[in-house]
């Protein structure tokens, strides 16, 4: 078994394929450091703790994440909070740096024997619809190598190999852009409020998520084109400042800031996620807009489904698994998409694509008056916001 790329779907896979005794081996192209210490995202869903304390993948989580249960949002008419651990299924989020996780999963791997080739660059799959598929690769010094399995699981992401690989016309594509750009920011500086922080404010969207006691990451709409480091530090937090309100609600806590991406709120699914006997996972499968902090979320559910179906069929000779394998995960994808489109339009109402027209601004003020007001919305709001 090749497994491409070592993020949290690749590791999750290879740990729970390692547990069973298949043989595999994961490509990653990057160093070991920088897959470290890539810090991307942070809250957990209650589903993902469950798989990582079924399979005894969470030691690091249980020692070191935090449970979260509060979003407040900020709009010019005031703002609200919704303790969201306590509406719906009464779930709630583990805030946990991905970078951390991906640490975890990748020590784990190794320790127990796991082979992973950092610095190697997957560059096709080859003979997918074949029983013996091959991986070509560039080894790290330059020169081509290859690996050959019984299946290539593409763990690899939005630009990885195994997508570049899909013959025309073998997948359906969905791409979608959502029409927004947020500057992400990692803060060196401790959370400003106890809760989720979605300001929505004319001049555009702010958000606010705790990642420790000392990092906080922030999100800043901008406008497309925007180059990441065009805004000095104190204009960001100025502007911080000012959409998150706090004149009204209290200042922000102030530090430099350690990363900026710039980030286009873009989705982009693949059906089916199989192709012959190369199998999709995480962002290789499906890219999802971080407006509702899904993507690492939908990674571990299809990790573990793509290894439970795995290992039946290599050590079972029971292939069902694999051949209900693209359904099940779409279903999910198609909710967590359905649900972060729903986001985009309650965060970014006035700022958004439609928000010069008052028909929209209409609208939109009354999707937040209903969450603000409506049990049976917070309700929906809640089991969707922490579920998967
Ligand atoms: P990853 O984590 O991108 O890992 C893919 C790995 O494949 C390697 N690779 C290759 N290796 C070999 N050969 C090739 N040709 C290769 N091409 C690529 C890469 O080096 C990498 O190591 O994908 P995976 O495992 O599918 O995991 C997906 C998640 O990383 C992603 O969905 C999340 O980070 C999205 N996301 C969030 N998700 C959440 O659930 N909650 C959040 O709070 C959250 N916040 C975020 C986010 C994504 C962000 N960015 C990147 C836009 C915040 C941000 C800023």
């Amino acid at each position: 078994m090749v497994v491409l790329g070592a993020g949290p779907a690749g590791l999750v896979l290879g740990n729970l394929l390692l547990d069973s005794g298949v043989d595999c081996v994961v490509v990653e192209r990057a160093e070991a450091a920088q897959v470290r210490t890539r810090a991307r995202a942070g809250f957990l869903a209650a589903h993902t703790v469950r798989v990582l304390q079924r399979h005894g993948l969470d030691e690091g989580l249980r020692r070191r994440g935090q449970e979260h249960g509060v979003c407040e949002f900020r709009t010019a008419d005031g703002g609200f909070r919704l303790d969201y651990g306590r509406l719906g299924r009464g779930e709630r989020h583990t805030v946990y740096p991905q970078q951390e996780l991906v640490g975890d999963l990748l020590t784990r791997f190794v320790g127990r024997g796991g082979r992973v080739r950092f610095g190697v660059e997957a560059v096709a799959v080859l003979d997918a619809d074949t029983g013996r598929p091959s991986v070509s690769v560039r080894e790290a010094d330059g020169r081509p190598g290859g690996f050959r399995a019984r299946y290539v699981a593409g763990c690899d992401g939005r630009h990885g190999a195994a997508r570049r690989s899909l013959p025309a016309g073998s997948v359906r594509r969905y791409p979608c852009d959502h029409g927004v750009t947020w500057l992400g920011l990692l803060a060196q500086a401790p959370p400003s409020m106890d809760a989720v922080g979605y300001a929505v404010h004319e001049r555009g969207f702010a958000g606010h998520m705790a990642r420790s006691s000392d990092v906080t990451r922030y999100y800043l709409q901008c406008e497309r084109g925007t180059p990441a480091g065009a805004w000095s530090q104190e204009r960001i937090w100025d502007e911080l400042d000012l959409r998150m309100r706090a004149k009204e609600h209290g200042p922000l806590e102030r530090g430099p800031f350690t990363q900026r991406s710039v980030v286009e709120l873009t989705s982009d699914v693949l059906e089916p996620l199989r192709h012959g006997s190369l199998f999709l996972a995480g962002d290789a499968a499906a890219l999802i807009s971080p407006s509702a902090a899904k993507g690492a979320n939908l990674a571990v559910l299809e990790a573990e489904l793509l290894a439970l179906a795995l290992v039946a069929d290599l050590l079972h000779g029971d292939p069902t698994g694999l051949d209900s394998y693209s359904a099940r995960c779409l279903a999910h994808i198609w909710r967590a998409q359905e649900f972060s489109h729903w986001m985009i339009g309650l965060l970014h109402g006035p700022s958004g694509r439609d928000g010069g027209s008052p028909f929209h601004h209409a609208l939109w003020r009354s999707r937040l008056d209903s969450l603000r007001t409506s049990r049976s919305r917070q309700d929906w709001f809640a089991e969707h916001y922490v579920g998967v």
